[in-house]
């Protein structure tokens, strides 16, 4: 049975939420951060950088979000939650999967990174701000005229994408989607699924979706 390492008020959430979708059994270790926000010293034995999340699974060890989630979709997903190649909506799948953590993630942390700064202004904060735009305006007209970020398939690529908006994140700094209403109805979607409601009440990081 797999092993979630699970650090409270973090990323590793997506991969109980995952589990939850799946309605696969697991083992579940949950985590305080320390007074300084790191994580538990635990970690450092199962991933060099000492970061969550991290599963076990037999005798592999495995962190980084994006590998644990397309690791469990690959070997126990049964198809479910993914688009294989060759179906339609491969390449979208592909892109907002990777896009989750070498583009939206990034540049959710650099905004975060500008706020506590405090630097409203300056090149710093104009430069994060319209990128910002681009990214949110690029998520939303996707979303425009597509229920999910593949298509018409709820995918793992929600499970990736969807940290940066959550409750869970807007502890560290909102992200203002005002001005995003097909992002806004995305989050509601998502705030809708009793496994999403489930995963995020197991997870300790309960509140709505955005
Ligand atoms: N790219 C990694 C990011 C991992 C990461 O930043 N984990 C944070 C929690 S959100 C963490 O462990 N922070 C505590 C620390 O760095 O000590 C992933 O997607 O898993």
């Amino acid at each position: 049975m797999i092993k979630i390492h699970h650090l409270l008020v973090s990323q590793s959430e997506r991969v109980i939420w995952l589990m939850e979708e799946l309605g696969l059994p697991y083992e579940l270790q949950s985590y305080p951060r320390q007074p300084n926000y790191m994580a538990a010293p635990e970690f450092l034995a199962l991933n060099p950088v000492g970061q969550a999340p991290v599963i076990e699974d037999g005798d592999v060890v495995l962190a980084e979000s994006l590998a644990i989630v397309t690791y469990i979709l690959e070997l126990y997903g049964q198809g479910r939650l993914r688009i294989a190649p060759g179906e339609k909506g491969y390449a979208d799948y592909v892109y907002w999967m990777a896009y989750s953590i070498g583009g939206l993630a990034p540049q959710a942390m650099q905004y975060m990174t500008a706020l506590r700064m405090g630097t409203e202004s300056g090149p710093f904060a104009d430069m994060a701000r319209e990128r910002r735009g681009r990214h949110l305006g690029m998520i939303d007209k996707r979303l425009a005229g597509n229920e999910w970020l593949a298509g018409d398939k709820f995918t793992g690529a929600e499970i990736m994408c969807h940290f940066p908006f959550g409750a869970t994140m807007r502890k560290f700094g909102a992200m203002d989607i005002s001005d995003y209403p097909n992002i806004q109805r995305w989050l509601q979607r998502i705030n809708e699924r009793p496994t999403f409601q489930r995963a995020m009440k197991i997870a300790g990081n309960e509140g709505p979706a955005g």
